[in-house]
């Protein structure tokens, strides 16, 4: 057995309620391990998985509106760009690539936490899962973007420089609004929609990126195919504020359903119902 294997069944019952949550967590233990997630991509996973219990772990309507403006402003895009970072790479590499082959994009490496080790190891990770080309390889060939000094700022002159739209999953704010203020659409991927990030973008998807990301394929596939002007279209019809803002209520809805209950989880709370029936 594979020590990831052993590691796997001995830590991660398939039975637990929480499997899934798990699991995904696990992925970004073995991604810090491998050096492909940054010390800090555990804190940023840990805020994720606090914010998806706020939207109950669905994709809800306002991200379905979002992934299908974002697949429109994919596909009308003359250069579209992945941005890749450690998260990423280690909860969805095959569907990063996925995503890139539909939607004629390209994939690059851009690193908040910038170290040549950390390139290497998630260009292993994309390469296992496909990837043919991938850009931001080269730190010395790389051109800055203005208005941001974070080591972000680097980018490959034939990716994100060159790029009409650029899809920023699990961002910090400072480069959306850099990339913003640089002419670029901004497609994001956050679970926070008070984030900085999911501010500056042109469209948010407010969902784990482990479920919008398959969603989000799938629908690039839908509308391939579709007459420019429909795309044109979906996205003008798309707002972002507004969006936002059905996203806060929904979380803010789910949070009053929560506390009407106290006590949600319905196996707890007959527990302690019939306690107090027995007192
Ligand atoms: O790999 P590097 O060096 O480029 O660094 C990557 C991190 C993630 C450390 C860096 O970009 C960072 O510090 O990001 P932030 O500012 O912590 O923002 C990450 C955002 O992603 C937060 O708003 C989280 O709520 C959100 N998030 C975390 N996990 C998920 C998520 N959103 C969607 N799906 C998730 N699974």
């Amino acid at each position: 057995m594979s020590k990831e294997k052993e590691t796997r069944s001995r830590f991660l019952p398939k039975d637990h309620p929480r499997y899934v949550s798990l699991d995904i967590r696990h992925r970004i233990m073995k991604g810090f391990d491998d050096n492909v997630v940054a010390k800090a991509g555990l804190i940023a996973h840990g805020r994720g998985e606090a914010f998806d219990y706020v939207v109950g772990e669905q994709t809800n309507q306002p991200a379905k509106g979002a992934i299908k403006a974002a697949a429109a402003a994919l596909l009308l895009a003359k250069h579209p760009v992945i941005s890749v970072n450690g998260n990423v790479a280690a909860l969805v590499p095959k569907e990063l690539v996925a995503l890139a082959e539909v939607a004629k994009a390209k994939l690059e490496i851009n690193l908040f936490y910038h170290t040549e080790e950390r390139l290497s190891a998630i260009k292993s990770y994309l390469r296992g899962a496909g990837a043919k080309e991938i850009l931001g390889l080269q730190m010395e060939d790389q051109v800055s973007i203005p208005e941001l000094s974070s080591l972000r700022r680097h980018v490959d002159p034939e990716g994100i420089y060159i790029a009409d739209l650029v899809v920023v999953p699990l961002e910090d704010g400072d480069r959306t609004k850099a990339l913003k203020k640089f002419q670029k659409k901004v497609i994001a991927i956050d679970l926070n929609p008070l984030s900085r990030t999911a501010q500056w973008a042109d469209i948010t998807i407010v969902d784990n990126i482990i479920r919008c990301m398959p969603l989000l394929t799938e629908e690039v596939k839908n509308l391939s195919g579709t007459d420019a002007q429909i795309l044109q279209k979906i996205v003008d019809a798309f707002n972002n504020r507004e969006n936002l803002g059905k996203m806060i209520e929904i979380m803010g809805e789910y949070l009053r359903d929560l506390a009407a209950k106290g006590i949600y989880i319905p196996e707890a709370a007959k527990v302690f119902a019939e306690m107090k029936e027995d007192v």
